[in-house]
C-alpha cells in the first residue's frame, strides 16, 4: 500500500475524533457510593445528577485551547503508530504539532472557531470572528531565520496543514459545544486577502464556513498567497525588530 500523504491521514484520523471533554470533573457530589453505571452514557447521566459536573468554559479563548489541547492529545495518541515522529509544541509558537515522515518536517497546527448566530438564533454560515492563520510580522515575513517559539525555518517545512476546529456555542450544556467539526486544509487554500485582527498582526482565513470546507480562498496559488500577505505593510514592533537584528546579526557572524 502507497504510503499516506500527511494531509490524507490528518483527514482521515480527524474523522473519527468526537469531542469528549464534556464537563470539568468536582470531586465532591451528593449521592450515594458506590456509584455504579452500566456503560459511558450512564456514567455521564449520573455524574451529572449527582452533582460532579463544572461546566467547561464559555469564554471563546478558554475553551479553544480546551478543544485544541484535547485533539493535539488524540493525534499524539493516534498518529503514534503511524511512521511519523511527532513533536508537541509550545503554547504560543508554530506550529501546535510537528510530523516527520522520512527526512520531511510538516507543520500541523489547531485553531478553534465558534460558528456565528444571528439575533434571532439561527447559524449564519459564518465563523463568529476570522481565523488567524498566521502571525504576519515574524516567521511568516522571516521564512528563513529560526525564530524562538518554533522548531526551524518557516521554509524548511514540507508542508503546513491546519486543523480548523468549528463549533456551536451552547450555553445550556456544560460541555458548552455542539455540532463540532474538523476541517483539515493548507492554509493557503483558506486564506482571504483581509487581517484576522485591526490591532495585531495577524491575516486571517475566509469567514464562510462552505469555503472553508471546500478549501475556496481567496488566492489560486500559493505563491500568489506569500507574494501577498509577504508584501503587507506589517508593522515590525520594538521586540520583533530586536529578535531580528539578533537573527540577522548571528547569521553574518
Ligand atoms: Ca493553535
Amino acid at each position: 500500500m502507497a504510503k499516506m500523504e500527511p494531509i490524507d491521514l490528518l483527514r482521515e484520523v480527524c474523522g473519527r475524533y468526537r469531542f469528549e471533554p464534556i464537563a470539568i470533573f468536582k470531586k465532591s457530589g451528593n449521592h450515594k457510593w458506590p456509584l455504579k453505571a452500566r456503560d459511558e452514557a450512564d456514567l455521564v447521566v449520573k455524574l451529572d445528577s449527582g452533582d460532579h459536573f463544572l461546566p467547561l468554559p464559555k469564554e471563546p479563548a478558554a475553551l479553544a485551547n480546551i478543544i485544541e489541547v484535547a485533539i493535539i492529545d488524540f493525534l499524539m495518541d493516534e498518529l503514534a503508530e503511524a511512521n511519523f515522529e511527532l513533536t508537541r509544541g509550545t503554547e504560543r509558537g508554530y506550529p501546535d504539532l510537528e510530523l516527520k515522515s522520512a527526512d520531511r518536517h510538516f507543520a500541523v497546527d489547531v485553531k478553534v472557531a465558534r460558528r456565528a448566530i444571528s439575533k434571532r438564533g439561527i447559524p449564519t454560515g459564518k465563523t463568529d470572528s476570522r481565523i488567524t492563520l498566521y502571525t504576519g510580522n515574524t516567521f511568516f515575513l522571516y521564512p528563513t531565520h529560526k525564530w524562538p517559539g518554533t522548531f526551524r525555518p518557516f521554509a524548511d517545512y514540507a508542508g503546513h496543514i491546519d486543523l480548523i476546529a468549528l463549533y456551536t456555542l451552547d450555553t445550556t450544556s456544560a460541555a458548552r459545544v455542539r455540532d463540532f467539526e474538523i476541517v483539515v486544509a493548507e492554509p493557503w487554500r483558506i486564506a482571504s486577502t483581509k487581517r484576522s485582527s485591526t490591532t495585531r498582526e495577524y491575516l486571517g482565513a475566509v469567514d464562510d464556513i462552505a469555503r472553508l470546507r471546500a478549501g475556496q480562498g481567496e488566492f489560486a496559488t500559493e505563491a500568489e498567497f506569500y507574494t501577498f500577505w509577504r508584501k503587507h505593510p506589517w508593522k515590525i514592533g520594538k521586540a520583533v525588530a530586536n529578535q531580528l537584528h539578533k537573527m540577522l546579526a548571528a547569521a553574518t557572524k
